[in-house]
């Protein structure tokens, strides 16, 4: 549930004649989420108007107005989040979850920041992509001293430019980043009523979501911090396919897709039925000739891209990450390729030595998915999801996008599975056949017939 204590009241209107109005006041209460669904937009009660973002499987912090002053208050500390049902991680993150909540702000906005760290170790926010002054740019040793334990500090700025910004800590971030510290944060264009962005376009749906990468093996909750590049589970916002929630936007709506890369490896990201432009970086929106369509942006590390389209195609079409090992959850990279080896009568061998010995991957790794297999307490399956027609297969970065003539403006509902109209579905053809299909025959020579249990690695498949 979300706590959204109201902030009015808080301070009960300390006299503040004399003293740093920062200081005496009370720092504004923590606002914490404890569910990783995908909370509706938060309109905006105060300050300047704006059109709020989604953020996928997460939610926007609330603020107060000080004085002028959009206060928000953050809150670093170690979170329970569950990354797909079933499955829990250990990770750190702020006011409750990992990622940490959305800031969202206004061009020209004067923002306030209270950081209160309550991990054991020191921290600091780095503003990704922000001009500020640069004792506010959050990096530790070099702008400011670490926050210790169970201190307080504050970032105060004005968001001088719009657009799609992250936020991590800039003190041991090795640690920090790989135990799920980060955040989105968007600076809305300020703009007179009924006037037009030359660059940054009105849209009818605006979705965010951070890429993020961890190794927790299976059976366990906490990150392997020290992973450099084999990580076994990609996330969109700390969460992984089946636990993604889907997007789902009205047949004709504008839609703006805002992605940030904080894993370590650059992620292509894939949109089915429909081609997109790149309409900004986090450098700021991109100018228009600069615009050309794609339907897959490669998003490098440290990146954010915002892809801009228009939803006219009904369906539920599929958006995930290109990389194919991306749309897989925990699984043993050990695993021989065992395709086209008939090894019947080595099992059969095997099994007489060692018991719980299990054929994998015969016509592919596709089987796995409608196995019944013993997986540890608290492990995600490595292929998962159920769609309409069976099991979808995929785990990681992949969602759906749900594109309806019948959801309302401002719905996010799920409005379910897609019902195609007769006759657009893919069928069997069922005609004569010029020769009888048969299941491709194992190699006849040269194949090593070595059948190996597979281990080591995170495999916890028997
Ligand atoms: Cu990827």
């Amino acid at each position: 549930m979300l706590s959204r204590r109201i902030f009015m009241g808080a301070g009960a209107a300390v006299a503040t004649a004399a003293v740093s109005k920062v200081a005496m006041s009370a720092l504004p209460e923590p606002v914490i989420q404890t569910k990783p669904d995908t909370m509706p937009p938060l309109m905006p009660a105060t300050g300047r108007p704006y059109n709020p973002v989604v953020t996928l499987n997460g939610w926007t912090l609330p603020w107060r107005m000080k004085d002028g002053v959009k206060e928000f208050h953050l809150v670093a500390e170690p979170v329970v989040r569950e990354m797909a049902p079933g499955f829990n991680a250990h990770l750190w993150g702020y006011n409750g979850q990992s990622p940490g909540p959305t800031i969202e702000v206004v061009e020209g906005d004067r923002v306030r920041i209270f950081v209160t760290n309550k991990l054991g170790e020191l921290t600091s926010v780095h503003w990704h992509g922000q001009r500020l002054p640069n004792g506010m740019d959050g990096v530790t040793g070099l702008t400011q001293p670490g926050i210790p334990p169970g201190k307080t500090f504050v970032y105060e700025f004005v968001a001088r430019r719009p657009g799609t910004f992250m936020y991590h800590p800039h003190a041991d971030e090795m640690v920090q980043m790989a135990m799920g510290m980060m955040g989105f944060w968007i600076t809305h264009p300020k703009l007179d009523k009924g006037a037009r962005h030359p660059l940054i376009d009105e849209v009818d749906r605006d979705f965010c979501f951070l890429l993020n990468a961890f190794d927790i093996e299976p059976g366990s909750a906490t990150p392997k911090v020290m992973t450099m590049l084999d990580f076994n589970l990609w996330g969109w916002n700390s969460r992984i396919y089946p636990g993604i929630d889907s997007l789902h936007v009205r047949l004709n709506d504008k839609v703006r897709l805002r992605v940030g890369n904080l894993t370590m490896t650059n992620h292509p990201i894939h949109l089915h039925g429909h081609e997109f432009v790149v309409s900004g970086t986090d450098g700021g929106p991109t100018p228009k000739s600069s615009r050309w369509p794609e339907v897959t942006a490669d998003i490098a590390v440290g990146q954010m891209r915002q892809l801009d389209f228009l939803a006219d195609e009904e369906g539920d079409w599929a958006f995930h990450c290109h990389k194919s090992h991306h749309t897989m959850n925990a699984m043993g990279h050990g695993v021989p390729t065992m395709i086209g080896v008939d090894h019947t009568d080595v099992a059969r061998k095997i099994t007489r030595l060692v018991p719980d010995y299990m054929v994998m991957g015969e016509r592919g790794m596709k089987d796995m998915t409608e196995m019944e297999m013993p997986l540890p307490d608290n492990t995600a399956p490595m292929m998962a999801g159920t769609g309409p027609f069976g099991a979808i297969g995929m785990g990681g970065m992949f969602s759906v996008l749900k594109v309806r003539r019948e959801q309302k403006p401002g719905d996010y509902s799920d409005p379910g599975w897609f019902r195609h109209p007769p006759g657009t579905v893919a069928y069997e053809f069922t005609g004569a056949l010029p020769e009888p299909a048969r299941p491709a025959p194992a190699p006849a020579a040269a194949v090593e017939v070595k059948a190996r249990k597979p281990a080591g690695g995170h495999g916890n498949h028997h």
